[in-house]
């Protein structure tokens, strides 16, 4: 049976609307990071160094990973590299420095790159400090063994390339920045 040419139109419309709005909440979920359970790694070598209002405080990879791992599945700026990272939430580091209220920070990389950070991001957006890319521990090679990752998938503004800046790799270093 042929439908009319208006109640044909409003079904596409009722389609369409249905699989757009079932599709978008059910990205944005799968956007953010959650809390997972890994055996944290047993490696005691410090990795980070966080500069606080109290004092210097040292990393390793092993206790970073006791923050409480959490692991966001995101596209990134860089082909290839799309998938799982885990680490702790930046925003936990720093609390654990003495840093959350910071107005911003600074992220220093091994090869002396460094890059601003503003508080706004850490609260706005679940920025997870990665330990491991796809579940593995990250090789200095691999932009490891410690990285910024942001849920770039959550949010349109995270694929502006401002941002592009701040996925610090390589990271070595977090102090108070910016005044
Ligand atoms: N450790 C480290 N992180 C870094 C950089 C760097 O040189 N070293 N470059 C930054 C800048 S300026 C940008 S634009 C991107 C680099 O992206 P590209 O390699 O695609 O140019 O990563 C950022 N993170
Ligand atoms: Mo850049």
């Amino acid at each position: 049976m042929l439908l009319p040419i208006k109640s044909s139109f409003c079904l596409l419309v009722g389609v369409l609307s249905v699989a757009l709005g079932a599709s978008s909440p059910a990205r944005a979920e799968g956007a953010a990071p959650t809390r997972v359970e890994l055996q944290a790694s047993q490696d005691q070598r410090t990795v980070l160094t966080v500069a606080g209002p109290a004092g210097t405080r040292s990393f390793s990879l092993a206790e970073l990973e006791t923050i409480g791992l959490h692991r966001v599945t995101t596209s990134t700026f860089w082909a290839g590299e799309e998938g799982s990272f885990e680490g702790p939430l930046l925003a936990d580091v720093l609390g654990h420095a003495g840093l959350k209220d910071a107005p911003a920070i600074k992220i220093s990389a091994l090869d002396g790159f460094s890059q601003l950070m503003p508080r706004e991001d850490w609260l706005r957006w679940p920025i997870v400090l990665a330990t491991r890319h796809r579940g593995e521990p990250m090789s200095v090679r691999n932009k490891g063994p410690l990285r910024i990752v942001y849920p770039r998938d959550m949010d349109p503004l995270l694929q502006e390339s401002t941002f592009r800046l701040r996925w610090v790799w390589l990271v070595t270093r977090i102090e108070a920045g910016g005044q």
